[in-house]
């Protein structure tokens, strides 16, 4: 039950910039338009407030608070995106000066997600993630259950409402945890038929070309797009390596840096699927200046899935975009999706890892 936005709302975005040299802001900050942009806003324009340390009572501080509420009027913005997480009362005493919706990053991802999601356990699962964020940090939904789902510009109500929206986001939740499991009672069924090849997994971050190496290594047409989470639900295809050798290689939702940990829960069993691969095949983007942070994050997520263990290798994508001079990952094998070079170096790493016990 997901909901389509209306196109276009004019998105102005707000960050605190903490000035910590371990973690420069304008990466983030970028990433976070694009995430924006990929859930139908367009940047109207951009507020950064310099400190330290979070504001307890606004976030931003008051001072800034009132210059952001004056920017949304001179540009004619219909919703405030903050990059920070926000505690509820620091969302409340925004929302009292600032007159248009505010709209953390998880909610961006969420909402990028309801977009994007295709199958029935996709929807439930982005369904049940914006619900539970909600109810965690008192955000109110619209009297109409059915429109339950909404993302950037839904507005909270009032108290009293909230109270009995909390009843029946609760009811809600529970709701769809029980379709869920016999969705997913019904898909393990269904794979245990299944398994005889072995089972490689494309994992990495969002936008770094998965799905495109999906496609140039077993001739197929899964769906690319240059935005972030394209891709939402688990797309397996039988790629041939030689004579008798064939692999099953599964494409699946991309990672981010701090993946918001409700989508991390609902989208667990999607994630837990990666735990059946006999090899994770981990594929960066040679492109983005933005890579070393990108693998860091992947990293962090693959350990908060109990999946360090597993046989891993290191696959550079977009050597074709790569720029002159940058220094290449001795550890990892380049490739592009786009060009085919390095596709036969792969497909023959993958066929030694096919030796493997299934
Ligand atoms: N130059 C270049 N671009 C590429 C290459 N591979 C993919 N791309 C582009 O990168 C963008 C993202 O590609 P996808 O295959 O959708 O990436 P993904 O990792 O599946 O992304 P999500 O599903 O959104 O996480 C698209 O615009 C692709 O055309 C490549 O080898 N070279
Ligand atoms: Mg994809």
């Amino acid at each position: 039950m997901t909901r389509r936005l209306p196109a276009a709302e004019r998105g102005l975005v707000v960050a605190l910039d903490r000035g910590n040299p371990e973690r420069p802001l304008e990466p983030e900050l970028e990433e976070f338009e694009a995430l924006a942009r990929a859930a139908g806003v367009a940047i109207a324009g951009r507020v950064v407030q310099r400190r330290r340390a979070p504001d307890a009572s606004t976030l931003i501080g008051s001072g800034k608070a009132r210059e952001v509420a004056e920017a949304v009027r001179d540009l004619n913005a219909d919703v405030v995106l903050v990059l920070d997480d926000m505690r509820p009362r620091q969302r409340k005493s925004l929302e009292r000066v600032i007159q248009v919706p505010i709209v953390d990053r998880t909610m961006v991802i969420l909402d990028v997600f309801a977009r994007h999601a295709r199958s029935r356990e996709g929807k439930l699962q982005v369904e049940l993630a914006q619900l539970r964020y909600r109810q965690s940090n008192l955000i109110g939904v619209g009297a109409d259950l059915s429109r339950l789902g909404g993302g950037i510009g839904t507005r909270g109500p009032g108290e009293t409402k909230l109270e009995t929206d909390r009843r029946r986001i609760a009811q809600r939740i529970s709701a769809l945890r029980s379709r869920l499991d016999a969705v997913r009672r019904r898909r393990a069924t269904q794979r245990s038929e299944n398994r005889r090849e072995p089972l490689i997994a494309l994992v990495g971050y969002t936008n770094v070309g998965k799905s495109s190496l999906l496609n140039a290594l077993a001739h197929s047409d899964a769906f690319v797009a240059d935005q972030p989470f394209a891709t939402l639900d688990p797309t397996v295809r039988r790629v041939y390596l030689a004579p008798q050798r064939y692999v099953r290689v599964v494409d699946t939702v991309g990672f981010i840096t701090d993946l918001p940990k409700d989508l991390v829960a609902a989208f667990r069993a999607t994630l837990e699927e990666l735990s059946e691969a006999d090899l994770l095949v981990h594929v960066t983007d040679a492109s983005s200046a933005d890579r070393e942070r990108q693998e860091r994050a992947v990293e962090a997520l693959l350990h908060s899935l109990g999946l360090d263990q597993k046989p891993r290798l290191l696959v550079l994508n977009k050597i074709d975009a790569m720029n002159i001079g940058a220094s290449r990952d001795p550890r990892a094998l380049a490739v592009s999706a786009r060009t085919g070079a390095g596709l036969d170096a792969l497909r023959a790493a993958l066929l030694a890892y096919d030796a493997m016990p299934v």
